[in-house]
């Protein structure tokens, strides 16, 4: 029977914009992360003008891990993470993103935390993009509906590639890149693209010729990290979240299977190396005419990635709604309840067999190893009278989820890299900007209204982790 790689990558995942703070030490310059406010009490974050006077932002100080970085990665080791996956904050080496030289003190400040990872044998996994683009390229050029977006995306990564040469292995481009199919969402555009919603405009064909750049920029990318390292392992990253039929009505069944489309033919790019027969087919239909070189589409086909890197947290749920033979998907009002399962606080189907479903659907696809680089609870932790956190809830979610992806392994045969549970220390959630929404190992005194001293604690869960990754899996 098969099982776990003896090497397999267990550890944790976090982006520099959610824990790092500093957001002007070192030369930083300001991202669209750090233009957006908290959300509280279920009033959305908002997305402001630059930085305002009087606003909370969040991601300005986030948890300080910019200065507290070794004593959080002392604690990682602890656990025994073999790798740890954080994202590089563009801004810190490119501050507007269009300079022509990279800024020396960003460049060191990751060496310094590169060589911390290695100090305890943690192999980091570094995203590029992960939702913190310079604000001046989307106030200067309009973020990704602009072509030039990809020379200043290609440079970065290059300027990354180079820099980090035998201190980084592991890479994946654009976060969850597909999640701006949810292009009713001002949040989604923006921190995917740099998009704004524009009242005049199609928004799904912004989306559309926006993504193609970012695609195009990545598989460039993916060129140039393998031209520097041949042993670079390059992914995408993809947020799999599958949609299953509500009903066996055969309306049903294709409506989920054309959602399945719309969500992840960015995966088919990355992976194959060419847009789905489907949607050329669409975009004519719909009189988009994008901007699609025959130059781009050599670069799709010769920038492939190595790896499917993807995140997955719930599983959706959809029933025809009798839009006609081209089941047009709407994300934002397309999903249903899944009468089965139950929901976190946050409405987030809790589906631990969803995840075998997505690894199966991604492996049929692809043939790709897979790296599960995000996966967790996000919770309303209390500190008890012992002063600790009792997680159970926490450890429920992943043991659950754990089970379910060694049956990816040992029954379906599907090479799985490792595992990397999200917000492995607590930090700003994204998508509510508040602390409280938890999701760590190791929790942090810091709450909603910015409060605390910013101590780090273990909860249940970090000697429960420290054992799973001990016995590599076997002791859930
Ligand atoms: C993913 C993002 C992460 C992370 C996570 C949890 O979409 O890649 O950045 O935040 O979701 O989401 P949230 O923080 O909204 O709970």
């Amino acid at each position: 029977m098969a099982e776990l790689r003896k090497d397999f990558l267990w550890g944790g995942a976090v982006a520099a914009h959610q824990l790092e703070g500093g957001w002007q030490e070192g030369g930083k310059g300001v991202s669209v992360a750090d233009i957006m406010t908290a959300g509280a009490n279920g009033v959305p974050r908002r997305i402001t003008a630059g930085v305002l006077p009087g606003e909370n932002y969040p991601n300005h100080e986030a948890i300080d891990f910019y200065h507290h970085y070794k004593e959080d990665i002392k604690l990682f080791a602890e656990m025994g993470f073999k790798c740890f996956r954080t994202s590089i904050a563009w801004t810190r080496i490119f501050p507007n993103g269009d300079e022509a030289e990279p800024n020396e003190a960003g460049l060191k400040f990751y060496d310094d935390l590169f060589a911390e990872c290695h100090k305890y044998g943690i192999e980091p996994v570094i995203t590029l993009s992960h939702f913190e683009i310079p604000y001046h390229l989307v106030k200067e050029y309009g973020g990704w509906s602009n072509r030039k977006m990809i020379d200043f995306f290609v440079k970065f990564a290059t300027v990354c590639f180079e820099r980090y040469r035998g201190q980084v292995k592991y890479w994946m481009t654009f976060n969850e890149i597909n999640n701006q199919t949810n292009y009713e969402s001002d949040f989604a555009l923006m921190t995917n693209s740099g998009l704004t919603m524009d009242p005049h405009k199609d928004m799904e064909r912004e989306m559309y010729q926006a993504s193609h750049y970012e695609l195009v920029a990545s598989a460039l990318a993916v060129q140039k990290g393998h031209e520097i390292d041949p042993n670079n392992q390059i992914g995408c990253m993809i947020a799999m979240v599958p949609i299953y039929p509500l009903t066996a009505k055969p309306h049903d069944i294709m409506a989920a299977e054309k959602a399945m489309q719309a969500r992840y033919w960015f995966a088919d790019v990355h992976c194959n190396g060419r847009y789905p027969n489907w949607l050329p087919v669409y975009f004519d239909k719909r009189d988009y005419q994008l901007d699609i070189t025959t130059e781009d589409l050599v670069a799709l086909q010769q920038g492939t990635v190595d790896y499917i890197g993807f995140s997955y947290y719930m599983s959706n749920c959809i029933e025809d709604h009798g839009n006609g033979p081209d089941y047009h998907y709407d994300e934002a009002n397309n999903h249903t309840q899944n009468p089965y399962l139950e929901v976190s606080d946050w409405g987030w189907a809790i589906d631990p067999e969803g995840l075998r479903y997505g690894m199966n659907w991604f492996n049929d696809r692809y043939h790709l190893p897979q790296f599960i680089v995000e996966n967790g609870f996000g919770a309303i932790d209390q500190v008890s009278a012992d002063g600790k956190v009792h997680d159970s809830y926490r450890i429920d979610y992943l043991r659950r989820h754990i089970e379910q992806m060694k049956l990816a392994v040992t029954i379906d045969g599907i090479d799985l890299m490792g595992y990397t549970p999200w917000g492995c220390i607590d930090l700003v959630s994204a998508g509510t900007g508040q602390m409280d929404k938890r999701y760590g190992f190791i929790y942090v005194d810091k709450n909603d209204a910015g409060a605390g001293t910013l101590a780090r604690s273990r909860k249940d869960s970090f000697a429960w982790y420290q054992r799973v990754i001990a016995s590599n899996g076997a002791d859930l």
